[in-house]
């Protein structure tokens, strides 16, 4: 039977989902993409599994494609059986995970999206400086709504949880790990409690250390 395809690039949001398929222990295959927001080339070679050209980008061993990283982590769950990840319904957690799950997807990501490289956004370049300020402000007060939200140890309070990953990971861009330091604790406690799991170690290291030029 065939495996999981993920689609990712390393450093980028495929992170989050790397990081699920290694702590469930579900075998995978890595398809490294190039840089999307750079290459034509790149977006092109994505575009047929994945029309917005985004990772992460899940092939499952069916055929079936799956993208939108809130899907894969509810659908991985549901996969598996696990409730480790995910807590399952009925449980005292689960509203509050799926509100912040959606609230990061819906929210904070799309900073990113639009931020990243405004050019694709704004056609005038004297107004892109101004427009990417403005944006990675609003980030930081979401990541602002999600500090005075976040609980401690976890996201969710006692249990560990998907959100923990997606805090890792995106406490990595920017404003980066110095600004939550200072700025948003909880968040820089979780992300740097989820840093030293065990289970995550090979899949930080992938991202974030060995992938540092
Ligand atoms: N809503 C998507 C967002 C994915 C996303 O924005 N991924 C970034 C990398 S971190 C990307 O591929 N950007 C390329 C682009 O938007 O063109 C998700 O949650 O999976």
């Amino acid at each position: 039977m065939s495996k999981i395809t993920l689609y990712g690039r390393r450093g980028w949001g495929s992170a989050i989902v790397e990081a699920q398929l290694e702590w469930l222990g579900l075998d995978y295959t890595y398809e490294a993409v190039g840089d999307l927001l750079r290459s034509a080339e790149a977006r092109r070679s994505l575009a047929p599994v994945n029309p917005l050209a985004q990772v992460p980008t899940l092939v499952l061993p069916n055929g079936q494609i799956l993208t939108e990283s809130a899907a894969i982590t509810l659908y991985l769950a549901d996969m598996t059986g696990r409730d480790d990840l995910v807590p399952p319904p009925g449980s005292l957690e689960r509203p509050d995970f799926l509100r912040w799950l959606i609230f990061l997807v819906a929210n904070v990501y799309p900073t990113y999206t639009y931020a990243d490289e405004p050019d694709r956004f704004v056609p005038d370049a004297a107004a892109r400086d101004g427009f990417r300020a403005a944006v990675d402000a609003y980030a930081q007060r979401l990541y602002g709504i999600l500090e005075v939200t976040a609980r401690i140890p976890w996201f969710l309070g006692g249990r560990f949880s998907a959100l923990d990953i997606y805090v890792a990971v995106m406490t990595r861009w920017r404003p980066g790990r110095k600004w939550f330091a200072e700025s948003a604790p909880r968040l820089y406690s979780i992300a740097t409690r989820a840093d030293a799991m065990p289970q995550l170690q090979a899949v930080w290291s992938r991202n974030f250390f060995d992938a540092r030029s």
